[in-house]
């Protein structure tokens, strides 16, 4: 392609971004920016099947029918949500299976949060307030994301979302109106999940490598501290409500900035957590490699019955293929 050609489809990209419409699958983008979108999206979509497995462990141990159908429902909709986020990375030119496979290969990260364990039935509410609250918080202003794809599936996401997040806060209202011990099992697991859940948004925007370019491309709309600030002024008056505290001595309101002031998270522990030496890294990956494994049969199956598909299709409009799909040679097309 001329030179002149790429300047001028740069400058439709650019434009488009600047009258925020969206760029779609078959428009023209920098390869930078759809590498971002890919990274990005890609994180995303392993995080949703990733975090599936801390909340995934309690669904036998749900104290009561109820509380299971919503956990149930809950940790489906998860699947949902890396399922829509595949399917936006696939218009960016890559494939579910490659990016599964770098995912088990760690060579593709997913949320740090993930790596922590779900202790106990309290997890379960807290990780519905605070974790899906900061994911709301970081996944509402992606609905405006610049990439059609990825900004549709975020819609949607984040109307599931909030119902999880309710579910989260509804569970913890129950449990801090119960026994004592009901409620110091709440503190308790607000204490191990407050600092990790901040880290959920990045690092701090001075340690951030890709904020500045994926918001002049229009993929992410506020910073990474902009996000984290929002989420803080959100829960504390949350917190004040189901009478817990907050494990941060520096949490305080600042009148001067209309905002709380909150301490700095370790961010020794999130760096070490995203090259894989977090609580439960590496069971998180085993597990989901297993998991992959054992659903080799379910893939061939489908793989089986889409060519037997094209082959009635092929049949029907004359083109012959329907013959190769029931070929005996060709055994799997004819499952
Ligand atoms: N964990 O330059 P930045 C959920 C990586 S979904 C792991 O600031 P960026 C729903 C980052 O990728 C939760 N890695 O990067 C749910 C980059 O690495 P790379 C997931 C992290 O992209 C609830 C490097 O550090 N949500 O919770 C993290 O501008 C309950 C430098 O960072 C999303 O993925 C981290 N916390 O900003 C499910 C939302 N933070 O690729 C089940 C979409 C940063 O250069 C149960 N993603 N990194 O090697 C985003 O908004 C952004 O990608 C950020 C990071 C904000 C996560």
């Amino acid at each position: 392609m001329h030179a002149q050609d790429t300047t001028a489809l740069e400058a439709g990209f650019q434009a488009t971004v600047a009258a925020d419409q969206r760029i779609e699958p078959r428009d023209w983008m920098p390869d930078a920016y759809r590498a971002s979108l890919i990274r990005q999206i890609a994180q995303h979509a392993h995080s949703e099947i990733i975090g599936m497995q801390p909340e995934g462990n309690w669904i036998l141990r749900a104290p009561s029918l109820r509380r299971k159908a919503i956990l149930l429902a809950k940790v489906q909709d998860e699947a949902g949500h890396g399922l829509y986020l595949y399917a936006a990375a696939e218009t960016l030119g890559v494939d579910r299976e490659e990016l599964t496979e770098k995912l088990i290969g760690s060579r593709q990260k997913y949320s740090s949060i993930f790596n922590y364990p779900a202790l106990s039935f309290a997890d379960i509410g807290v990780i519905g307030w605070l974790v899906d609250g900061a994911a709301i918080c970081n996944q509402v202003p992606l609905c405006r994301c610049s990439y059609g794809p990825y900004a549709r599936a975020m819609i949607r996401i984040c109307k599931e979302e909030s119902f999880h997040q309710r579910q989260g806060y509804e569970l913890l209202l129950s449990m801090v109106k119960g026994t004592d011990a009901q409620r110091l099992m709440v503190q308790e697991s607000v204490d191990r999940w407050w600092w990790p859940s901040l880290m959920m948004f990045g690092p701090p925007d001075g340690d951030s490598p890709n904020t500045l370019q994926s918001m002049e491309w229009g993929i992410k709309r506020h910073t990474n501290d902009e996000l984290r600030q929002r989420f803080v002024d959100m829960a504390v008056p949350q917190a004040e409500v189901l009478g817990v505290t907050l494990p941060d001595p520096d949490l305080r309101w600042n009148p001067e900035r209309g905002s709380y002031d909150y301490g700095e998270p370790d961010w020794a522990e999130f760096k070490a957590v995203l090259k894989g030496s977090g609580p439960c890294n590496s069971e998180r990956l085993a597990r989901r490699r297993r998991a992959h494994e054992n659903g080799a049969w379910v893939r061939e199956a489908a793989m089986a019955y889409a060519a037997k598909q094209a082959g009635r299709a092929g049949q029907a409009d004359g083109t012959g293929q329907a013959d190769r799909a029931l070929d005996p040679a060709n055994e799997e097309a004819t499952v």
